[in-house]
């Protein structure tokens, strides 16, 4: 209960600076499509338009952003094997993959995992544009 506290704290403020340091369409919430089932309460991703961003928690606490096209190395900044939730805020489809086992995920345009399928694996992502 402590931990989840602190993760509320800890993406509350994170919330909150973003809003005061950055323009962050308030349409964003309601972008994210319902097809994915989840409901958006206090937990909502924040991401900035036109990046993706990943997470070292479920439910987007922690986050690193990336908006490049084509592959990038998650060691580069440190964040292989380190995702478990992300939210591709940009147009185009985003590949998370672990090149051990070539097991990864797509992000379709403007949609998010609160929990991704293979979690603590991917080392590169690629941006299809
Ligand atoms: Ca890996």
């Amino acid at each position: 209960m402590t931990n989840l506290r602190q993760g509320v704290a800890v993406l509350a403020g994170a919330v909150g600076l973003l809003a005061a340091t950055m323009v962050v369409p308030a349409s964003a919430s309601a972008s994210v499509p319902a097809a994915t089932g989840q409901a958006l309460g206090a937990l909502a991703p924040s991401c900035p338009d036109n990046w993706f961003c990943f997470y070292d928690g479920t439910n987007w606490v922690t986050r690193g952003r990336l908006s490049d096209c084509g592959w990038q190395n998650l060691a580069n900044w440190g964040w292989q094997n380190r995702i478990e939730s992300t939210y591709n805020n940009t147009d185009d489809w985003v590949w998370y993959e672990d090149v051990a086992t070539g097991n990864g995920w797509w992000d379709a345009p403007r949609t998010y995992y609160a929990s991704v399928p293979y979690p603590n694996t991917a080392d590169w992502v690629y941006r299809e544009c």
